[in-house]
């Protein structure tokens, strides 16, 4: 499903003809042929207030950290929803937008949920993930059993659209759509983490098709992103991790 990336396939190649509709041969834009270009408003800042926006920017994100413990305490409806206005202004192919986000907060949706994850996930770490995977998570102390998928007030599971479809019936390629909903997820944690609550970034392997059709969501979509949202336990611990400093992860060419 990775077609959609020009850079790793020929679609110049054989796009000329499978956007073409069969009756007419005419090629249509997805967006308006007349869209409109309009000016865009900016106010620019000194070179002082840029380091002073990028220094606070970094002290909020570094302060950041996967949580596995969270506390039952219930979130408000609406930060939920801002945060995910967020997560939704992320820049995608063409302005495709190819992502649904799915908030659960309802008790009985979360257990079922945390079922289908359990269930896959002692697979996973018996079976599929084998002996090197295990062992360099052990440090972790991951292991299959989800208590936060019912504890936590809200779930957020993001969807990225590998396609979708045009009022008249054409499909819409959502170029790049792994790239455009990476980014959206990137922004959406860094929402939560700027509105003051705390994540995990799960990635559930083989649960998607269940959870997909448990939520009655389209063949079209692909679970790509399961992120339990609250706040932490008041006994919540986390690994003693370091991040790499800057030299290590930045070349500069001048
Ligand atoms: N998905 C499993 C295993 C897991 C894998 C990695 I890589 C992690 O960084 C953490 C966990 C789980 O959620 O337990």
């Amino acid at each position: 499903d990775e077609s959609t990336d020009p850079s790793e396939s020929n679609v110049a190649a054989d796009n000329s003809t499978s956007q073409m509709d069969k009756t007419s041969c005419e090629v249509e834009p997805a967006l308006s042929r007349d869209l409109k270009h309009i000016p865009y408003h900016y106010v620019r800042k000194s070179e002082k207030e840029l380091l002073a926006h990028a220094s606070e920017f970094y002290r909020i994100v570094a302060a950041r950290r996967t949580l596995r413990f969270f506390s039952t305490d219930p979130v408000p409806r609406e930060v939920i929803r801002e945060i995910i206005r967020a997560a939704g202004t992320a820049p995608s192919g063409a302005h495709t937008e190819p992502w649904t986000f799915v908030a659960i907060s309802n008790p009985t949706t979360k257990l079922k949920i945390r079922k289908i994850v359990e269930q896959e996930e002692e697979i996973n770490y018996k079976k599929r993930m084998g002996i090197k995977w295990t062992t360099d998570l052990s440090p972790l102390r991951t292991n299959w059993i989800k208590e936060y998928l019912t504890t936590v007030p809200y779930l957020i599971l993001v969807f990225k659209q590998t396609y979708s479809t045009l009022p008249n019936g054409q499909k819409k390629i959502h170029y790049y759509h792994e790239m455009s909903v990476s980014i959206a997820c990137g922004i959406l944690i860094t929402a939560i983490q700027y509105a003051g609550l705390v994540t995990l970034t799960s990635t559930p392997m083989n649960c998607g098709p269940a959870i997909r059709s448990l939520l009655g969501r389209p063949a079209n979509e692909k679970l790509v992103l399961l992120l339990p949202v609250g706040y932490p336990a008041k006994d919540a611990t986390i690994p003693d991790l370091q991040r790499k400093d800057l030299s290590e992860i930045l070349v500069e060419i001048d």
